[in-house]
């Protein structure tokens, strides 16, 4: 039995935390057992990957060297959570995964998408999302909401040109693989968002049930 496996992706304040709770919970009031769960991250071992990727240092990180740390902590999350939760027949709800890494560290810190391809392939194999929703919204709109959060990670202190550079590589993303990808306008209210997604549950439903 295969499970389902979702993710959730955009910038910095898109809602994807508060639209992963909410999608779960739509799924488990219909007897759906779904594992939640987040990159960098998900393990012991990936949240600590998490902590070094995430805190400013006074040492600035190589991409190179972020790039590796991202892949190192989803292999771990691969192995431990994702494909055991998945191969017992499971929704996985996974907060960011490697559309991230091509919009983080191919968009935003110019790294080879090829490169990261490879790594792709390396770490996961053929395991691909099955629906990835993406959440858009104006750069200047979900740092106002980061921040209102109050202390910024290291993603967090770059600059404007940075984060235009990961939002075009989402929507890229997006328009080329459209049946993967289900594009959310993030920047309005929020129960018109959640309606957006109510809207797939019927189709969620029935490939969760196989
Ligand atoms: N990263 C990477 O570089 N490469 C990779 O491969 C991966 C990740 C996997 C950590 O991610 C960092 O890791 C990330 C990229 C990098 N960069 N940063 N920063 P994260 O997911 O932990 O961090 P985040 O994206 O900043 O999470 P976030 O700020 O919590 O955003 P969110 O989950 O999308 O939003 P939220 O927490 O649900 O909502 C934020 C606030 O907005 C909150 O107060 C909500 O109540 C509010 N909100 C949500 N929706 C609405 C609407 N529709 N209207 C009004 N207010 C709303």
């Amino acid at each position: 039995m295969t499970g389902l496996f979702i993710t959730l992706e955009g910038p910095e304040g898109a809602g994807k935390s508060t639209n992963r709770d909410y999608l779960a919970e739509r799924l488990r009031v219909e007897g759906i057992e779904v594992v939640l769960t987040r990159e960098p991250g998900g393990t012991p071992l990936a949240e600590r990957i998490r902590e070094v990727l995430l805190a400013p240092g006074e040492e600035q990180m190589n991409p190179d060297t972020e790039l590796l740390l991202v892949f190192a902590a989803r292999a771990q999350h691969l192995a431990e959570v994702i494909r055991p939760a998945l191969a017992r027949g499971a929704v996985v709800i996974c907060d960011r995964f490697t559309d991230s890494t091509y919009a983080y560290q191919g968009g935003g810190r110019g790294l080879s998408l090829e490169r990261i391809a490879t790594l792709e392939t390396f770490v996961q194999g053929d395991l691909r999302p099955d629906l990835t929703l993406v959440f858009d919204l104006p750069v200047e709109v979900g740092l106002a909401r980061a921040s209102a959060r109050g202390r910024l990670d290291r993603f967090e202190l770059e600059g404007q040109a940075f984060f235009d550079a990961v939002r075009t590589a989402f929507l890229t993303r997006a328009k080329a693989e459209p049946a993967r990808y289900y594009l959310l306008d993030a920047a309005q209210p929020l129960v018109q968002v959640q309606q957006a997604i109510d809207a797939l549950l019927p189709q969620l439903l029935e490939r969760a049930r196989g």
